[in-house]
């Protein structure tokens, strides 16, 4: 068991349909991409992975294949362990300016851990044991996840023929986006709310969690993220006039951009007497951002992801961090599949600092595009369950993956542009500002 080898690696782009949703860095394409890597064990055995998509991700894999091959996956990733350096000593390495999986200085973090990734779950399969426990082990069994409305224009995603229903219709009011939110509860439980704002005028959005909490109650926690396209006063007013709505377990996420404008909102809230946390996943988003930050009481909660944080066990690394400086951890998230939000279900339910419900953008994706066999992955109670099945716990379903990269061999996208796809459908003349309020 302990020589198993890997013989082969098999990279596939695939495009999934994605709804016209809106966030400070524009408008989403009608495709997310993404990419599925198997790695495939001299005995047959397939570990998954899955990724950004698009060619850069492709071709940073395509860079280490002669690494890979004929390498034992026990070992991989600590040849590979070069690849996350750099961004532990600094540098600004933030998502302010650039969506994540488009943030050339954690390119390599995110190849590592897409090799990582499908190593344990290679590894758990070969061995019978599940991810979880190759990394220490589940302390939960259930993984919580919290819905993730987003205002939106009308349309399901996918163009011509391929275009799809459309769940959700317009959301683009506070009394629609409550709607989204009812529908989106129904289907899947969640029991936390993590609001994407930065889209209409900070006032629009203030009503629309004052809505949310009046539906909801105060016992369902709600967080709201503009991705930083409030001024520090805006955001210091936005969290005096949500502080009931966000301190009951919530949180206020990158309201304003860099490490000193999130530390003078929180004195300047602190100074008011409110102790609502400030989150992030833009300001912060390696090691070698966190030593200013708790310097500075910028920051205290931050947003995990193994995709670009480097895999799986630099997630467990940033939770003690977090232990250590008493500061919370979540989960952030891009669009994905099922392999991810398995990837994103077994790091949670082994990491016991993790102190939020997980972001996750799966109900935004359709069944027609899920590459899992057996099709997508529930979440029941707001809960993804973490069984005891080997590895990451599914396979892949390869009609549906054929299905998935004939998608991507049609559309036009090979990157995420979030600009011009706002510039195509809602203003020709649409920049990203920041901060726009
Ligand atoms: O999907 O548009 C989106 C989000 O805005 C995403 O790109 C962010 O990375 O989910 C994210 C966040 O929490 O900032
Ligand atoms: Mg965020």
């Amino acid at each position: 068991m302990n020589d198993i080898k890997i013989a082969e690696m098999r990279i596939t782009p695939i495009a999934i349909a994605d709804p016209p949703i809106r966030s400070s860095y524009g408008l989403h394409q009608p495709y997310a991409l993404r990419t599925i890597v198997e790695f495939i064990s001299t005995d047959g055995i397939i570990g998954l992975s899955e990724t950004y998509g698009g060619e850069e991700p492709m071709k940073a894999l395509e860079a280490v294949r002669d690494q890979i091959i004929g390498s034992s996956p026990y070992r991989l990733t600590g040849t590979l362990s070069s690849l996350l350096h750099g961004r532990e000593y600094g540098g600004d390495a933030s998502q302010t300016y650039l969506v994540p999986g488009e943030n050339p200085l954690d390119a390599t973090a995110r190849t590592f851990a897409a090799i990582e990734v499908g190593c344990l779950d290679l590894i758990g399969k070969t061995v019978g044991v599940p991810v979880c426990d190759l990394i220490g082990g589940k302390v939960r069994d259930k993984v919580p996840f919290s819905a993730y409305p987003f205002y939106k224009h009308a349309g399901g995603g996918g163009e011509g023929a391929d275009a799809r229903d459309d769940k959700y219709g317009e959301c683009l009011s506070p009394e629609t986006l409550v709607g989204q939110v009812v529908k989106m509860r129904e289907e899947y439980g969640f029991n936390s709310i993590k609001f994407k704002a930065g889209v209409l005028h900070p006032d629009e959005e203030i009503e629309t969690i004052k809505q949310l909490y009046k539906e909801l109650g105060p016992d369902i926690p709600l967080r709201i993220d503009p991705n930083s396209a409030w001024t520090v006063d805006t955001s210091v007013r936005v969290g005096i006039e949500l502080a009931e709505e966000l301190g009951r377990g919530g949180y206020l996420e990158d309201p304003t951009a860099s490490i000193d404008g999130m530390a003078e909102v929180r004195r300047r809230l602190l100074a008011e007497g409110i102790e609502t946390p400030l989150a992030s996943n833009v300001a912060i988003t390696c090691f070698g951002d966190i030593p200013e930050s708790v310097a500075k009481d910028a920051v205290q909660i931050i947003l995990c992801d193994h995709h670009y944080w480097g895999g799986m066990r630099q997630v467990q690394t940033l939770a003690n961090l977090c232990k250590t400086f008493n500061m919370g951890m979540s989960m952030h998230s891009n669009n994905h599949l099922g392999i991810s939000l398995m990837g994103m279900a077994h790091v949670a339910a082994a990491t016991p600092h993790l102190t939020y419900a997980c972001d996750t953008h799966y109900p935004w994706q359709s069944a027609e595009d899920e590459v899992v066999l057996g099709g997508r992955v529930p979440i029941v109670n707001g809960c993804v369950e973490v069984t005891d099945k080997p590895g990451l716990g599914v396979e892949l379903d390869y009609d549906q993956l054929a299905r998935g990269k004939e998608r991507y061999e049609k559309c036009p996208y090979r990157k995420r542009d979030d600009v011009a796809e706002m510039r195509k459908h809602v203003d020709p003349n649409w920049e990203r500002k920041l901060p726009r309020w």
